[in-house]
């Protein structure tokens, strides 16, 4: 679709929200928020609030970047694999000069690691690995493209294999202690859902030592109101756990052994496995080496099995594991239906979440402006509409449930999907997140992962 560089908007009587822009105006709007957030370098996540190129957002950005300009698509992933870590790791910020953003990179101060880059400044964790899911689809885009973008696609696809293997094969040797098989992360912040209440008790066990660096936050100052972020305490633990492992030099094998935060992720395990299937795919299609082929084969169904281990027997909700006190965490959240994203759950249990997922608990809940699943179920107590990843909607979450469905042949539920996501954004504002019942945008507008699935679900067939 060509992208119509006129914007109107038009009213809509009965609307909960005043402005609504027709499809074409909402493209529009989309490309130029991508536009303008691209410093030259990189197109940062947020304007304001995040003025650096993250990890999974960058993998996003270049999804809808794909329907703009491949080529520059291409390069943005590029950019972030070039701050890959010697040891494999894609980390989850790349720094910009921008300072705008705390914690920046003297706070990380990643300096003292011996794996990582020496051209880019980088924190030192890491975010959702869906990066070869990003690549996937660039490439299909491209290849509907011109000749030379088709090209260009298939030369990039078949370069950057190695790095994807090398950041998959990161996750597997250090990130999978214990014998549940989930893939660990050592801050909320790997997960990519921050202050989710999947991790209010892990969080809990986490004690802020007296050497903690004082600090003086930004987000609150850009953000509106201050309560829809992450109170000050939860700060103070993220702080910590960059402190620790700053101490432990970033060297990941102490860190596993000693952080105070270790959880099995059941989502990034499920993005894991997906992405391990999506790997292979595009390794057999480009001839790389049978046996890291066949290794990612093999860290694929053992993905897949561990998160269907951890479905609750009753619910049939996927759960985190906490690794340092060796319990299953039954917060149900939008995590729960990660066995949807990646298959290998048995008949039964897939069923049940389904129904779940309909149901009026989750996108069923008759009060929701658009039927997306929200970051925490409505009728779950400690839901808030309003709070960081504990209640509203997300549109990237709903597009890879969207886009896990359609590869999963379940064209209906995937439109459903798209159209709600659509449904959620179509006021033009591309907000970091969604309160559930009244769309009011809330974080971040001008948020660049939101524009760019936008431009995705718009453009698509
Ligand atoms: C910390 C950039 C990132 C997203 C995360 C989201 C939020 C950062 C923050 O913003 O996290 O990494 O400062 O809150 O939770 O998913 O990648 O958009």
């Amino acid at each position: 679709m060509t992208v119509d560089a006129t914007s109107t908007t038009e009213g809509a009587p009965g609307d909960r929200r005043p402005v609504r822009y027709p499809e074409p105006a909402l493209a529009a709007r989309a490309a130029r928020v991508l536009r303008d957030n691209d410093t030259g370098a990189v197109i940062t996540a947020a304007p304001r609030l995040y003025p650096h190129m993250w990890s999974w957002d960058a993998a996003f950005i270049s999804i809808g970047l794909a329907r703009l300009d491949v080529q520059r698509a291409i390069s943005e992933l590029q950019t972030l694999f070039r701050a890959q870590w010697r040891n494999g790791m894609v980390p989850h910020i790349v720094f910009t000069e921008n300072d705008a953003y705390f914690p920046g990179p003297d706070r990380w101060g990643t300096e003292v690691a011996h794996d990582g880059p020496q051209h880019v400044r980088t924190s030192g964790i890491c975010q959702p690995p869906v990066h070869a899911i990003a690549v996937q689809r660039v490439l299909e885009i491209g290849r509907r493209s011109s000749a030379a973008d088709r090209a260009d696609a298939e030369r990039f696809a078949r370069d950057i294999w190695p790095s994807l293997y090398a950041w998959h094969r990161w996750l597997v040797e250090y990130r999978t202690p214990g014998s549940s098989g989930l893939i660990a992360i050592v801050h909320g912040w790997e997960s990519g859902m921050d202050n989710s209440p999947r991790w209010d008790v892990p969080y809990a066990a986490v004690q802020p030592g007296a050497g903690l660096p004082p600090y003086v936050r930004k987000d609150v100052r850009i953000v509106g109101d201050p309560s829809e972020r992450p109170s000050d305490r939860e700060y103070d633990r993220y702080l910590w756990l960059i402190e620790e492992m700053r101490r432990a030099g970033y060297d990941q094998r102490k860190i596993v052994r000693n952080s105070s935060f270790l959880v099995g992720d059941v989502f990034v395990t499920a993005l894991f496995a997906v992405a391990c299937d999506v790997l292979v795919e595009l390794g057999k299609e480009f001839g790389q080496a049978p046996e890291e082929i066949a290794d990612l084969q093999e860290w694929a169904d053992n993905a897949r099995a561990a998160v269907a281990g951890s479905c609750h027997s009753v619910s049939g909700m996927a759960r985190d594991r906490d690794l340092r006190a060796n319990r299953w965490l039954d917060t149900q959240t939008v995590a729960g239906f990660s066995p949807l994203l990646c298959g290998g759950a048995p008949d039964e249990v897939q069923l049940k979440l389904l129904s779940l997922l309909d149901s009026d608990r989750w996108c069923g809940h008759p009060e929701l402006l658009a039927p997306v699943p929200p970051s925490v179920s409505p009728m779950r107590p400690g839901f808030n509409p309003r709070q960081y990843w504990r209640g509203p909607q997300w549109p990237v979450v709903v597009w890879l449930f969207s886009w896990a469905f359609e590869r999963r042949g379940w064209h209906e539920r995937a439109r459903k999907l798209r159209d709600g996501g659509v449904k959620l954004t179509e006021d033009g504002s591309f907000g970091e997140y969604y309160e559930p019942f009244t769309g009011e945008p809330l974080g971040s507008t001008d948020q660049s992962w939101t524009a760019a699935v936008v431009l995705d679900w718009l453009c698509s067939d």
